[in-house]
């Protein structure tokens, strides 16, 4: 009997797909010059999709990728419980006065027992704050949310089968729900702090602190590769002025093995993942082309492939993946000492 899974009928055979002439009407304008494709001073990212409407030229384009994705079945009720945020407490008048590594230790075991899958501390950096906001607390706080594997594996969505993109928007609520329960609880020991979760974009770009804190690193496909999770997490951050203790950069090899393995740049429908690094606002860095990846994002109730289709996602592959990416690593250690 075979064990190769049967082909997803939702997905475009390779080389196919091709966006409907009103998507790319409402593409407008280029993305990738509004992200800094090309520049070579480090810079903070321009307001991007999924802000407010008047602040970027796809306001009608995300209403288009909100309604392919409140099409699936489960997607709306997912959605609304991710859009449901709890009341922000006022700031206790009496701080904890216990030193930065109690309160870290404390915030941590907080946040994992409040729904958080992961957690890291980074020294909050202007760079990581979209032009135009503001952010006052020195901290971020950034909660991992692991997706389900099963479920995720099903994206993309349509109207006859929503579980990828319900996964998608539970894992969204999980994150609303985490990140402001942290941020109330440390408000109830008399520091500021306020939540940053998806599913709109909100003042942080959500990846970089992500990994300064530990979380993973940034694979091919754009998005943070965690050793816990793979690609299949999502990120919600928390800014404080509690004082905290950094927590440190984790590099387990997947830089290095993006650079030679091919299966998101294979099974991106419109080709949107570049094979090479680009110079992106100032670092050289992986790179998904915006104005290709959007109409289909849009069309296919917000994707997901790239992340489902990685073999670090994969909970069986993941730990031979570490395994052979420690060795290598070690390799290249001892042949430089
Ligand atoms: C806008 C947005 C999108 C847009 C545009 C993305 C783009 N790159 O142009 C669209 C709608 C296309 C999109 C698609 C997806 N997104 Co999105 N998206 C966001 C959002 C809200 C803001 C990011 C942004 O403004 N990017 C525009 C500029 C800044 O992009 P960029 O310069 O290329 O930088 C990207 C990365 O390189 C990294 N980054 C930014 N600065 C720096 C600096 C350094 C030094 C490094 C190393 C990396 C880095 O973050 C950026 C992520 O887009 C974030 C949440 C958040 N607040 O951060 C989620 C977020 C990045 N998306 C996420 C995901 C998972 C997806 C999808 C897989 C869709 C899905 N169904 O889940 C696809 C992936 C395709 C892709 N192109 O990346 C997750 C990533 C989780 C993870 N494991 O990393 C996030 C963090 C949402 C969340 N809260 O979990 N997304
Ligand atoms: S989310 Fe975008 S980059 Fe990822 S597979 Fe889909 S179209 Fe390609
Ligand atoms: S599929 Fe391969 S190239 Fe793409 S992000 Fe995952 S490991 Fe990197």
């Amino acid at each position: 009997m075979s064990t190769t899974p049967a082909p997803n009928p939702r997905r475009p055979k390779r080389g196919t797909y091709r966006p409907k002439p009103e998507t790319l009407e409402l593409l407008k304008v280029s993305g990738n010059p509004i992200n800094g494709v090309g520049e070579t001073e480090q810079r903070r990212p321009s307001p991007f999709f999924w802000h407010p409407p008047d602040q970027h030229p796809w306001g009608p384009l995300q209403i288009v990728a909100r309604k392919s994705s409140r099409g699936c079945p489960g997607s709306p009720e997912a959605f609304q419980a991710a859009y449901t945020y709890p009341e922000l407490i006022a700031v206790a008048a009496e701080r904890n006065p216990a030193p930065p590594q109690q309160l870290s230790d404390q915030a941590r075991a907080f946040a994992l027992g409040h729904e958080a899958d992961d957690f890291g501390i980074a020294p909050m950096d202007p760079l990581y704050v979209f032009e135009g906001y503001t952010v006052n607390e020195p901290w971020i706080i950034v909660l991992g949310l692991a997706h389900n594997y099963e479920r995720l594996k099903e994206v993309p969505s349509d109207e006859t089968n929503g579980i990828g993109v319900v996964d998608v928007g539970d894992q969204y609520a999980r994150g609303t729900r985490s990140s402001y329960a942290l941020a109330n609880w440390i408000r109830s020991q008399g520091y500021n702090s306020n939540p940053y979760p998806g599913p709109s974009a909100g003042a942080v770009v959500l990846i970089p602190p992500a990994i300064a804190s530990g979380l993973g690193e940034l694979g091919k496909h754009g998005s943070l590769i965690s050793r816990r999770f793979g690609s299949g997490v999502r990120l919600a951050g928390v800014t404080t002025d509690m004082p905290l203790v950094a927590t440190a950069p984790d590099r387990f090899g997947a830089d290095e093995f993006c650079a030679t393995c091919q299966v998101c740049t294979n099974a991106c429908p419109p080709g949107a993942i570049a094979e090479h690094k680009q110079m992106v606002r100032g670092v050289e860095r992986w790179y998904v082309d915006f104005d290709k990846c959007i109409p289909y994002f849009a069309e296919a109730a917000s994707c997901g492939i790239c992340i489902a289709e990685c073999p670090w996602t994969r909970p069986t592959v993941r730990p031979k993946l570490l395994a052979t990416m420690a060795r290598r690593l070690d390799q290249g250690e001892s042949s430089r000492r």
